[in-house]
């Protein structure tokens, strides 16, 4: 029976969390690569931006081939990034700050170059073959009509032992067969290791894909258009999850967010059902993802972003919990996508996206950067991007999309975007690195830098700072329902949440916005606004959050 009491409200509903990108973090040893004694170095940075939790992208052994999404050892620190003796100075140094730390669980596929998957090739009775998806080839060709998402076919066959192997990504990232109890007790034990070295959890990545298709039967032609909701679907995923809570998760506080690449909203209700013991939280792609259509950028607009908003909000009710974000390093720079990166507006409009993150229902998460409003780099060619999701994208479609159409759209979505290193001052490669950046740094470092903003009240930086402070002690913005009181205006996001009423300017044209007689305003929370009785003057791209009587 699930029981219905609900449980003491845990400390990662009320926690803001920040994702780092070792990469393009900090460099001290200039190589021109981000390491783990670059994070340790900016450990009072985050503290004193309010940061409570850190999610770091993979910091495992990886031959790089997907930026560390393709793990060769679970067990030990990528050299590029340090040592063990790194992680734990690292890690102490977060615990000495009152932060926590999660990091990012890749178990639905390793490397073809970690261990077991140089023993699971050699031969069909190798006692490692089934922790992979081997299957005998088709009328000649794969097993099914499956495509990777970083291009070609999702099958790649094996001279040696004469068969295909599955893999969702790329060639070089295997897909795990978690019907081999052999390979959950491996994930287990692997969790265990760093939960017992004092980590606080898990960002698990695209978990939803690690129950597989029984048969793996070809996709329609409408599958094949978005493969990851099939892929999602599998019937084993939460007696996975619920087994990895029981084997592993249940012995420790822990926060545990599933990135639910291919999970509708509804879907998603079960994996963080609070009743259910599955994930605590997940990552939706409904938001960020509204506007691409494969590798096209599409368009949005305010009204369909506010409905999706509402959706996911009512998802998640009564035993579910958001995440709030608005970009990761998956997706562009959320000022470009969703703000106005037009040097004019930047700081601007970077204030009011990070005002929506924060004032949202649910967990916030801010992606390195995003709290200085950081935006896309101006990419000039296919060659100056570092990702295989876009070369390898360009190869499926070259024979029959421009190279500037497709560079087009890469520009505008690509994942590179948002793995440009961090901009810490104006100087040379940002301060970023002494030697030369694995990836270029964005030129507009000059102007977007943190040392810049640390040192100006009226930046991004700071605005983000006072919004997470003064977050910390509102109940209503930690709390609060959530109710958006015009879906409809093309321009102003204007929504409650239990006693507040924030009101988002989303364009550069000064609104005079008449807030409705219902939510009586009786001062302002946070910010300024011009207001006179029940209209509130907005300027270009600002926010303001009022407290209002009973509504
Ligand atoms: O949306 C996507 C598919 O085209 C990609 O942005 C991304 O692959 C997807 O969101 C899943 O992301 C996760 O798994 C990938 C890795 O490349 C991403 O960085 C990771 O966040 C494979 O591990
Ligand atoms: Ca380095």
């Amino acid at each position: 029976m699930l029981d219905d009491q609900p449980a003491p409200r845990p400390w990662w509903k009320d926690a803001v969390v920040y994702q780092i990108y070792p990469r393009s973090f900090l460099d001290t040893n200039g190589d021109g690569v981000g390491d783990l004694p670059g994070i340790t170095a900016r450990l009072d940075y985050l503290k004193d931006l309010g940061v409570d939790v850190v999610w770091l992208s993979p910091h495992f052994d990886s031959p790089n081939a997907d930026n560390g999404y393709d793990i060769r050892d679970y067990r030990k620190v990528m050299a590029q990034f340090g040592t063990m003796a790194d992680f734990d100075a690292m890690l102490a140094g977060m615990t000495a700050r009152g932060m926590r730390l999660i990091i990012d669980l890749v178990v639905n596929h390793s490397s073809d170059e970690h261990a077991w998957f140089v023993e699971s090739r050699k031969s069909r009775d190798n006692p490692y073959r089934d922790y992979y998806i081997w299957r005998d080839g088709k009328e000649g060709g794969p097993p099914n009509n499956y495509g990777a998402f970083f291009g070609g076919p999702a099958w790649t066959f094996d001279e040696g032992s004469g068969q295909y192997y599955l893999h969702y990504f790329a060639a070089k990232q295997p897909d795990l067969n978690w019907e081999n109890p052999k390979v959950r007790e491996e994930v287990h034990d692997l969790m265990r290791f760093w939960l017992d070295k004092g980590v606080s959890g898990f960002r698990m990545d695209v978990i939803p894909f690690i129950s597989k298709q029984p048969g793996l039967p070809d996709l329609t032609p409408e599958q094949r258009r978005a493969p990851q909701f099939v892929y999602a679907a599998g019937p084993k995923l939460h007696d996975h999850l619920r087994e990895m809570r029981r084997e592993v998760l249940d012995h420790y506080d822990t926060l545990t967010v599933g990135e639910a690449f291919g999970v509708t909203p509804d879907a998603a209700r079960d994996l963080m059902d609070s009743r259910r013991g599955e994930l605590n939280l997940v990552i939706n792609f409904d938001i960020v993802r509204m506007d691409i259509d494969g590798w096209r950028k599409t368009t949005w607009t305010l009204p369909r972003l506010k409905a999706l908003y509402t959706q996911l909000d009512q998802a998640a009710e009564p035993f579910g919990w958001n995440t709030q974000f608005l970009s990761n390093h998956d997706n562009p720079r959320s000022v470009s996508h969703f703000g106005d990166d037009d040097p004019a507006w930047v700081e601007r409009s970077a204030k009011v996206i990070n005002t929506l993150i924060l004032t949202q229902r649910g967990t916030p998460f801010l992606y390195q950067g995003e709290e200085l409003g950081m935006t896309n780099y101006p990419f000039q060619t296919l060659d100056d991007f570092d990702d295989l999701e876009v070369s390898g994208r360009w190869r499926d479609v070259k024979h029959r999309v421009s190279e500037e159409e497709y560079l087009a759209n890469a520009r505008a979505m690509g994942r590179d975007n948002s793995r440009t290193p961090m901009q810490w001052t104006a100087g040379p490669s940002g301060g970023f690195t002494t030697g030369r950046p694995w990836l270029a740094v964005n030129p507009n470092t000059a102007a977007i830098n943190a040392e810049d903003q640390a040192a100006r009240p009226d930046s991004v930086l700071a605005h983000t700072r006072a919004l997470i402070a003064w977050r910390r002690g509102c109940v209503d913005l930690r709390e609060g329902d959530y109710r958006d009181i015009d879906p409809d205006h093309e321009q102003v996001f204007a929504y409650r949440r239990g006693g507040l009423l924030v009101l988002l300017n989303f364009g550069r044209d000064t609104v005079r916005y008449a807030v409705p007689a219902e939510h009586p305003i009786s001062g302002v929370a946070f910010g300024a606004a011009g207001i006179e009785a029940q209209t509130v003057t907005l300027d270009g791209w600002t926010s303001a959050i009022l407290t209002v009587g009973a509504g």
